[in-house]
């Protein structure tokens, strides 16, 4: 028998703005606005729910912003700050659990299956969790409860700001024949709006159609949504530790010494590391090529810079490096690209052995 997990979402109420409101007392009850200021062409990071009244929120340009709510306060982002505050926010979470998954800067996933303390209760954890960070760093959290990070992220959003709800294993599936399919994970504005043409419009429609059906005009997405529909998301909380580096080689089949078919290769792993790198909110400071030639002797050449590496210097900075070993001369057998001196983006404008329903 397969037990549910219990799974806790956390996400900060408009954190950048929230952390703004406490740590200056007379913008209380005022529109506040954190981003771009009104007269550049910068967006709003975010807005608090004062100004989100006005239909102000995040990504709008400034200068709209301006013209719906004219007299917020606009602030520009502190990121030192708010880096400082997550990391608090992270070390009261591991208190609840050690498999913490955060997401960003202000949201993560706990899996606490394995806590016994609070009856074992996920409800009753996720509301110590959300004592702990209004006592300790005088700021809000929203937490979802469910048996799925699917279902546990959707849970946070119910009832923010300054929410806590709980979707049980029975009431999953019936809570998501009811959800709008563009809340669904992994649904953008273009599938949404192909389900729609396609008169699938909530969990209850997709339900009506066949996995195979699903795959067939969706990929194989379609596998992923045929489980949603049914409530179900196999996704285990990922506890990852901060990584060092990030780092791709491959070994080739017969040694080459060409060096524009090496070069090529070097390029195929930068733009793959360079992918992972954006899509986890990461900076890279050094990238390190390697080099192990037909004798197995072995070189890497490296080189640093003070700014995150970028798409546009990148490639000449692994030419270059390439240029200071023998390729071109000698027979090389593998290749490889690392990236590290990693930092978190600032600017990201970031098993219970009996399960009862009735501790969830
Ligand atoms: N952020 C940003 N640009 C965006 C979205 C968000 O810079 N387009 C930043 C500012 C937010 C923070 O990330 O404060 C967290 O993002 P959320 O989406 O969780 O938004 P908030 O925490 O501000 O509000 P909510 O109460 O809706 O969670
Ligand atoms: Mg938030």
């Amino acid at each position: 028998m397969i037990y549910p997990r219990k799974i806790i979402h956390i996400d900060m109420d408009a954190f950048y703005a929230s952390v703004e409101e406490r740590d200056n007392p007379e913008l209380k009850g005022r529109p506040v606005i954190v981003g771009g200021l009104p007269n550049s062409r910068g967006v709003v990071a975010t807005a608090n729910y004062e100004a989100r009244r006005y239909g102000v929120h995040s990504a709008m340009p400034a200068a709209q912003a301006y013209r719906l709510c004219p007299f917020a306060e606009y602030l520009r982002p502190r990121f030192d700050v708010y880096r400082e505050t997550s990391r608090q926010v992270m070390e009261i979470l591991h208190r609840f659990s050690d498999c913490v998954e955060a997401l960003s800067l202000d949201e993560a996933y706990l899996d606490v299956s394995g806590n016994m303390d609070y009856q074992g209760s996920a409800t009753l954890i996720a509301r110590a969790i959300k004592d702990a960070i209004i006592k300790e760093l005088c700021l809000t959290a929203s937490a979802g409860v469910s048996y799925n990070k699917f279902l546990a992220k959707i849970a946070s959003g119910l009832n923010k700001p300054d929410g806590l709800a709980v979707i049980r294993p029975k009431d999953g599936p019936d809570f998501v024949r009811n959800l709008p399919v563009g809340q669904f994970h992994g649904i953008g504005k273009a599938t949404e709006a192909k389900m729609k043409k396609l008169g699938i419009h909530q969990g209850a429609d997709l339900l009506n159609w066949s996995q195979n059906a699903l795959v067939l005009h969706f990929g194989k997405a379609g596998y992923w949504y045929a489980l949603l529909a049914k409530g179900e998301d196999p996704r285990p909380v990922r506890h990852h530790r901060q990584r060092q580096s990030l780092g791709h080689e491959i070994t080739f089949a017969h040694d080459i010494t060409d060096m524009e078919t090496i070069l090529e290769e070097l390029m195929r792993q930068i733009d793959k590391i360079m992918a992972k790198l954006a899509v986890r909110n990461w900076l890279a400071h050094t990238v390190t090529i390697k080099i192990k030639y037909g004798d197995f002797e072995q070189a890497t050449r490296s080189k640093t810079f003070r700014q995150a590496l970028n798409q546009k210097h990148i490639r000449s900075t692994i030419r270059e490096l390439l240029q200071k070993t023998k390729v071109g001369n000698r027979p090389v057998r593998l290749v490889g690209v690392t990236v590290s001196g990693l930092e978190e983006t600032s600017a990201m404008l970031l098993q219970t052995p009996l399960w009862q329903d009735r501790i969830f």
